[in-house]
């Protein structure tokens, strides 16, 4: 990502590890297809909590307006952001263990009172209602993009009629 004052990133999304990737870049996608300046960063609230503090504390300073985080497992990283800055955190729950995501839901869904993330769904709906749910909070103050929004809702209600129609053919 270029660091360049028109192209801050206002989105961060940060994942615990590499493999966090196929669905987190979910996330990506409707970033890109909103428009949102964003990053793609990899911390881990264990493996480098130094890195993840340092992120976390800086992200407001570099003009990030909102953090989506995904990690699975014990999943610590969005509630560990949370506690590091002042900005909205959204979770994303991957289903990466054996548990298949059910640690991963608790621990993001679960924080302690005074510590808030809005947890998502698992995996890759999770991921791409992260990024809808980043779209929405920017939108407040931003009304190019709420009327991208608005269309991005019109368009999928005007999807649901085109598959009603095409069943509806298929059945005559
Ligand atoms: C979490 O542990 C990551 O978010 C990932 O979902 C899971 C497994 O990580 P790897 O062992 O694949 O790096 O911290």
């Amino acid at each position: 990502m270029d660091y360049t004052a028109e192209n801050r990133p206002v989105v961060s999304v940060v994942m615990g590890s590499d493999s966090d990737l196929s669905v987190m870049k979910e996330a990506t996608f409707l970033l890109e297809e909103f428009d949102v300046p964003h990053e793609l960063v990899l911390a881990s609230a264990h493996r480098s909590p130094e890195r993840t503090r340092r992120f976390s504390e800086g992200a407001a300073a570099r003009g990030v307006k909102v953090i989506i985080a995904g990690a699975g497992a014990a999943a610590h990283l969005a509630g560990v952001i949370a506690s590091q800055t002042v900005l909205p955190v959204i979770g994303v729950p991957i289903d990466s263990s054996p548990l298949k995501g059910l640690d991963a839901l608790l621990a993001t869904a679960q924080m302690p009172g005074g510590v808030p993330v809005a947890s998502m769904a698992l995996g890759k709906a999770g991921a791409k209602n992260g990024a809808l749910m980043a779209v929405r909070i920017l939108a407040l103050e931003d009304p190019s993009l709420r009327a991208k929004m608005e269309a991005y809702i019109e368009n999928m209600a005007r999807g649901i009629e085109e598959k009603q129609e095409k069943l509806r053919s298929k059945q005559e």
